[in-house]
Formats: C-alpha cells, sequence, structure tokens
C-alpha cells in the first residue's frame, strides 16, 4: 500500500487520513480522494485513446491499464474501510454498546439508594501515587483499558483512575465500576466533562467554534433556498463532530488536576500489558510530553500533518520533524504549567477557525503544542497500529508495555483484526451479567 500511493502520484496524507488515522474519517477527505483519483483513471485513460494507433506503445498502454486498475482498487478499498467502517462504527456497535448503557442505566434507576454519589477520596489528589487520565464515552472500552492496567500493576492501590465521560454516559459509566469494583485496592474517580465547569465557551476555543457552528446550521436550517435537508445535514455536521469537547479534554490535564506533578493519558482503545510505574519516573529532560514516535523514511512527518503553504506554520515547525502518537502520553503537569502549553494550544486553534493550518483531529494542534517540548519515548512503550497494520510482528506486540487499536478496525467492532482480538477480549469482564446479555460476540 505505502509505495502504491507515491506510484500512483497520490499523495501520502490520503493514506494516513483513509487507512490510520484514530479520528473518524472524514467525508471532505474521502471526497477530495475521489477526485483525486477519477481524475487520474481520466488521465490515463485519454493517453489510451491517444496511443491506441501506434503498436509500438502497446507496453505503455498495458502499464497505464494496470494504472487504472491499481487506482480504482485503491478507491474501493479506500471507501470500503473509510466510508464503510464509520458506518459499522455508527450502527452496529452501537448496538451492543446502547444495550449495555442502558442495562446499567436501568440498574441504577431500579436501585437509587445503591448508587448514591460518594465523596471523592483523598487519593484522588495525591501527587504521590500514580494518575491516569482516560476520557470515553464506551463503558466496554474504559473498562478493559482500566483491568488491563490493575491486572499488570505490582501494586494496584498505588494508582488510581481519572475518567471522564459525557452527561449521557456519566451515570452508565459509574454503574459498572460500582458493580464491578477494581482489583487490589486501585482507585478510580468517574466524572463527567460538564462538572469541570472552567471548560466553557469563553475559555475554550473548540466550544466557542462549536457555538459559532451551531448557529451557523441554525442560520442555514432557516434560509429558503435550492439546498435539500440532508445538504444542509451534511455541510453542519461534517465540521462538528471534529471539535467535540472529550477529544479535545486531554490539553486541559494541568488544570483539572492542578495538585498533580505526572499523568499518564491513555486512549481508550488500547490495553495495558506490563507494570507501567517506571513512566512516571522517566527523565523527560524539563520536556513535557513522553511519547514514541512515529515517523519513518519520508512517512509521518510534520508536513503530512499541517499546511506547510501557510507562512505562519512554514515559519515556526520543520516539515521534517517526527511526528509522535497520542494513546500513551505521560505529561508533566508542571512544566506544562510552566511553559503555559495550553495558551499555545489556544492560539493554534483559534487561527484554525477556517481549517487553514490543518483539516480535522487533535493530533495537528498536538504536534504544534508540543513542538519542541516532546521527549521521545523507547518505541517498547506503546506500539500502533493494530486496528488497520495486520503485519504488525506478534514478538513487538508481545514486547509492548501498551498495545493501541488505532484505525477503524476497534477491537470491539464485527470488522476487528481476528488476530489481535483476542489480546483485548481476555480484558472483558465477561462474568458481567450485562455483557453476556448484550451480545458483544466475543
Ligand atoms: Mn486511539
Amino acid at each position: 500500500m505505502a509505495q502504491n500511493f507515491s506510484e500512483l502520484g497520490l499523495k501520502p496524507t490520503y493514506r494516513t487520513a483513509l487507512f490510520e488515522s484514530d479520528e473518524p474519517v472524514d467525508e471532505e477527505i474521502l471526497r477530495q480522494f475521489e477526485k483525486e483519483v477519477k481524475e487520474k483513471i481520466k488521465v490515463a485513460r485519454l493517453m489510451i485513446a491517444e496511443n491506441k494507433e501506434s503498436y509500438d506503445n502497446q507496453l505503455k498502454i498495458q502499464k497505464l491499464k494496470d494504472t487504472i486498475f491499481a487506482v480504482n482498487e485503491l478507491l474501493i478499498k479506500a471507501k470500503k474501510n473509510g466510508a464503510f467502517a464509520s458506518l459499522i462504527a455508527a450502527r452496529s456497535t452501537p448496538k451492543s454498546l446502547h444495550c449495555l448503557a442502558m442495562r446499567l442505566m436501568g440498574e441504577r434507576i431500579a436501585n437509587p439508594e445503591k448508587y448514591r454519589d460518594e465523596k471523592p477520596k483523598p487519593e484522588f489528589e495525591d501527587p504521590l501515587l500514580y494518575h491516569y487520565a482516560i476520557h470515553s464515552d464506551n463503558v466496554i472500552a474504559v473498562s478493559v483499558v482500566v483491568n488491563s492496567a490493575v491486572k499488570n500493576a505490582q501494586d494496584p492501590s498505588k494508582h488510581v483512575f481519572h475518567i471522564v465521560t459525557d452527561k449521557m454516559n456519566l451515570a452508565a459509566m459509574k454503574v459498572w465500576f460500582k458493580m464491578r469494583p477494581v482489583k487490589g485496592g486501585a482507585h478510580v474517580e468517574v466524572k463527567a466533562v460538564e462538572e469541570f465547569t472552567f471548560l466553557n465557551s469563553s475559555y475554550v476555543p473548540v466550544l466557542r467554534q462549536l457555538e459559532s457552528a451551531n448557529l451557523q446550521k441554525v442560520y442555514l436550517d432557516n434560509k429558503v433556498d435550492n439546498e435539500t435537508q440532508d445538504e444542509k445535514n451534511m455541510k453542519s455536521s461534517g465540521n462538528t463532530k471534529h471539535l467535540s469537547m472529550l477529544n479535545h479534554l486531554k490539553f486541559y490535564l494541568p488544570e483539572m488536576y492542578p495538585k498533580l506533578h505526572r499523568i499518564l493519558f491513555l486512549d481508550d482503545d488500547v490495553v495495558v500489558q506490563k507494570d507501567l510505574t517506571a513512566l512516571w519516573k522517566i527523565d523527560l529532560d524539563n520536556k513535557v510530553n513522553g511519547a514514541v514516535e512515529t515517523c519513518f523514511g519520508s512517512f509521518h512527518r510534520y508536513s503530512h500533518y499541517l499546511n506547510f503553504s501557510h507562512p505562519l506554520i512554514k515559519d515556526k515547525f520543520n516539515p521534517k520533524a517526527c511526528a509522535w502518537a497520542f494513546g500513551m502520553n505521560i505529561f508533566d503537569l508542571d512544566a506544562w504549567r510552566r511553559e503555559r502549553l495550553t495558551d499555545q494550544y489556544h492560539y493554534w486553534q483559534d487561527l484554525n477557525e477556517d481549517q487553514s493550518l490543518w483539516k480535522v483531529g487533535t493530533l495537528p494542534p498536538g504536534l504544534m503544542t508540543f513542538y519542541s517540548t516532546t521527549k521521545s519515548l523507547d518505541k517498547t512503550w506503546h506500539v500502533l497500529g493494530l486496528g488497520y497494520n495486520p503485519s504488525i510482528s506478534m514478538d513487538e506486540i508481545r514486547r509492548a508495555a501498551v498495545i493501541h487499536y488505532n484505525g477503524n478496525m476497534k477491537p470491539w467492532l464485527d470488522i476487528a483484526m481476528n488476530q489481535f482480538k483476542e489480546l483485548w477480549t481476555k480484558y472483558v469482564d465477561s462474568e458481567m451479567e450485562f455483557v453476556q446479555m448484550c451480545n458483544f460476540g466475543l
């Protein structure tokens, strides 16, 4: 696949966006990709027509025909991978996930006295313990992350998990951890993003942008013109789904946990396979973000994520700088506060209202915010690609402290890759009655 893209003269950024990315596939990118592929096919067809008369060009014709075929295959694959996977992700999984959330809600409504809110534990603010941040609306995914971390921790009682979800999933998430308390004395705090009241639209650019996008939507809806409702919905939803507060929450960790010095940020599509405590002791050389780098050859450089035709980007960043990944990051919160990096993030996010610096996602603003303040970690800490790359070696996976199912093929979906699924399912609490009822297909 890698060489196909460059051989066919297609931008490698498409490869990143359509096959490797952890963020939802952007319809606009898929459309652009389709347009370019169709353009390539057209040019190839024209050349064949022009060359038809001269017999000595047979070879060339055959080569062009092969190109048409290869490009078409790529398009079909991209559509399947992108649009189709998001379709499945949006329909079939939520069936089981919804079922689980509903059962948990039902349990809570049936037994209100069992689920009264408890006082926050002092451990939640104890800087001497090992703190984790997990931001997700997916109960089963979060339970796997926490369960795998606890099972592999030498002393679970020193580990504190700060789960933040949205208002809609708060009760379900709380009931889960009440019904299935974590083992070994580990500590779990569950909060809704709405409880962090400093995160409002006068402080957070993403929320302000969401509000103005919603205003635009109202304006579009009321406008009398010849667009159908579907077309309007397409236009407005395309922008807003990437601006979810839960996705951008990681940029506010120092303010959310003012007493803590370090926190380990984990995505909800990871599995922990080793004791991680060494991460809190690693020397970060006064840097803020400890992460594994993802570049190889010309791939996954800053130029793939940022628009280098913009003067501010060209001025400030090296296009060849190596990108790194979100998903397992050890953040030094003191250094973050000292360097005022949240202001940096706000600066870039404000400038990108018109999407002229980057298109979508949280990795581009992350790459900008933590440029020159990221310390590269040994690759065995965090092995990526289990959601799209079938050729990761099992040795590499076994050695990894954390494995990451970034990509479309999440382990809780029907389209998960079979060879990697078991590494996730072994941490699913399959004895839990609701998990059995809700058909997770384990
Ligand atoms: Mn992820």
